[in-house]
């Protein structure tokens, strides 16, 4: 069928099972916007095309397949940039596509002319220019596969305006299923052997071990082993049920709670660690437990992470493999069942801690209570996402989205809004401190414009707390770190949003359950007393000796 090149990539991207689309227009791609017009592709449309690479990379975070967004050449690809970092060091599938001047005639000479494929090469799997249209079928397909396919990423795609009106006849190309390979027999037998021998082995979940497929497996591995786990932060939520085995969330490195049962263990079970996470533990040489790690590719090799025996294949196949293997026969302790007593009774101090301004754990303590089990957290960066990561207990995967990978600011609003994109039924929080919210709130908009159910909450401390924190815990003066709000409730309401602000701590969870109830996007101010990073984090923790 003889077409041009916009209505074939969008035919091509249809093919592909794209349903939606996330962008911001430009003159160069004036011509794939017409195309999509008349797709059945719906166009997300954003306030910043940075907020657009977001919300396509937690599409392809939540359901394995690429997220893809759409931008101009120049200024609007740039925006991408950081969505692009964030879904590169997250293993997250994305497609970009770009718009560029025509390559076969320069009639605006150097206009707004940047070399974005190069400026994509370091922060994606693959970056190039469609440089005839007939080559779009085949590129998308590329595209796609290498998005997908473990350890999935950002795939970039530069379409010139000249071959999108390029006339072409070329068929698309049937997506075919991504097959991955399995372990070998020897690596399952050895690491069958390292289990059976050690006296009390954990496992702990890292980040690729958090994706969408997997969750059947891995919840079916811990509940036929009855091995305890712990999780990395990109691995809260791997798992579904199991509850009474869950130790803990080791979102600091070393210190803490959980770390004593890491000291403990003889053997961890690494499943899907990927070392762009800060080290859930330190492993030094000659001490600590032994570690065999599981995953889709090898272990990268750190100063502090260099596992003893490695089990390389589909990550699914390979636990099913070991739990069949290894039957009943696992030793167990109770030393864990206590430990895991303590941990808890730790984490759940000061909880209901009436203070106003209202403390973290608070916070986290009524979050969870107005969040039903299968509600959706989407934090942005800040000191709160280190009391989510240790105190906010999920049981069904993929519950609570953090990035502690790029650990960029900025992106809880849209990964909230493309979270309840995709799960309409779903409660869906954005989590959002006043530096990383003011970032991206333009996106308010486009939530409202969606007509979202989407409540906001803005931790309120006037500060780019965590940095502060750290400033005071090096001994440095607080300075360059406080800054003024605009009138939070009175900006919401000016998007056509409710906004809320928390005056007693009793409120908050009336406040987050009737904005809930009511529907619509709400922004829920909550003034916070950040005391407790120093007394916990530093005194208390600090105060620990370990080993
Ligand atoms: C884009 C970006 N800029 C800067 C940082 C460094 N940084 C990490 S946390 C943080 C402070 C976040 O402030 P806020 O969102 O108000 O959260 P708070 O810690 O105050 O609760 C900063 C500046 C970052 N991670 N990302
Ligand atoms: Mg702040």
């Amino acid at each position: 069928m003889r077409t041009r090149g916009s209505d074939l990539l969008v035919a091509a991207l249809e093919n592909e099972g794209v349903q939606r689309i996330f962008g911001l227009p430009g003159e160069e791609n004036l011509a794939v916007v017409e195309s999509l017009r008349a797709s059945r592709i719906e166009l997300v449309l954003t306030r910043h095309e940075q907020a657009a690479s977001f919300m396509a990379a937690t599409q392809g975070r939540l359901t394995g397949s690429p997220g893809v967004c759409l931008s101009t050449l120049g200024p609007g690809a740039l925006n991408f940039t950081t969505g692009a970092a964030y879904a590169y060091l997250g293993a997250m599938p994305m497609v970009m596509i770009t718009g560029q001047k025509a390559i076969r005639s320069a009639r605006q000479a150097r206009f707004q002319l940047v070399d974005i494929v190069g400026s994509m090469r370091p922060i994606t799997k693959m970056t190039r220019q469609i440089v005839s249209a007939d080559a779009i079928p085949s590129m998308i397909r590329d595209a796609f596969r290498v998005a997908t396919e473990e350890r999935p990423g950002p795939v970039h795609l530069e379409l010139p305006e000249d071959i999108a009106a390029e006339d072409c006849n070329a068929p698309l190309i049937a997506p075919h299923p991504i097959s991955r390979p399995i372990a070998s027999l020897e690596a399952l037998k050895s690491a069958v052997d390292l289990i059976l021998a050690a006296r009390r082995p954990l496992i702990m979940i890292g980040a690729a071990g958090n994706r969408p497929r997997l969750v059947e497996a891995l919840s079916d591995f811990v509940r036929r082993t009855q091995i305890p786990f712990f999780n990395t932060q990109m691995g809260k939520g791997a798992v579904t049920g199991n509850s009474d085995l869950y130790l803990g969330t080791a979102a600091l490195s070393e210190r803490d709670y959980i770390h004593d049962a890491i000291e403990q263990a003889d053997l961890i079970i690494a499943i899907g660690h990927d070392t762009v996470e800060k080290p859930p533990f330190l492993m030094g040489a000659g001490r600590g437990p032994k570690v065999v790690y599981v995953g889709y590719v090898s272990a990268t090799v750190e100063q502090v992470f260099h596992p003893d025996a490695e089990v390389i294949g589909d990550i699914g196949t390979t636990v099913t493999a070991l739990a069949d293997a290894l039957h009943q026969r696992v030793n167990t302790t109770a030393a864990f069942t206590k430990l895991r007593d303590d941990i808890r009774a730790h984490l759940s101090e000061r909880a209901e801690d009436e203070r106003f301004p209202v403390i973290p754990q608070r916070i986290v303590h009524d979050v969870r209570k107005v969040m039903p089990e299968d509600g959706i957290v989407c934090l942005d960066n800040g000191m709160y996402k280190i009391w989510f990561a240790r105190n906010y207990r999920t049981t069904v995967a993929n519950t609570l989205l953090l990035d502690n990978a790029l650990a960029t600011m900025g992106a809880g609003l849209p990964s909230a809004i493309a979270a309840k994109c995709l799960n309409p039924e779903k409660r869906v929080l954005a989590v959002c401190g006043d530096g990383g919210f003011m970032m991206n709130s333009q996106e308010l908009e486009t939530a409202v414009r969606l007509k979202l159910d989407l409540v906001v909450l803005v931790i309120e401390d006037s500060a780019y707390g965590m940095i502060r924190w750290k400033q005071a815990v090096d001994h440095f003066a607080d300075f360059g770190m406080t800054f003024g709000n605009p009138d939070f409730v009175a900006y919401a309401n000016s998007y056509g949003a409710h906004g809320h602000r928390i005056a007693a701590t009793s409120e908050l969870i009336p406040t987050l359950e009737a904005a809930f109830k009511q529907g619509g996007v709400h922004l829920v101010a909550v003034p916070i007393d950040y005391s407790e990073n120093m007394r916990v984090l530093v005194d208390e923790l600090g105060n620990r000796s370990i080993g």
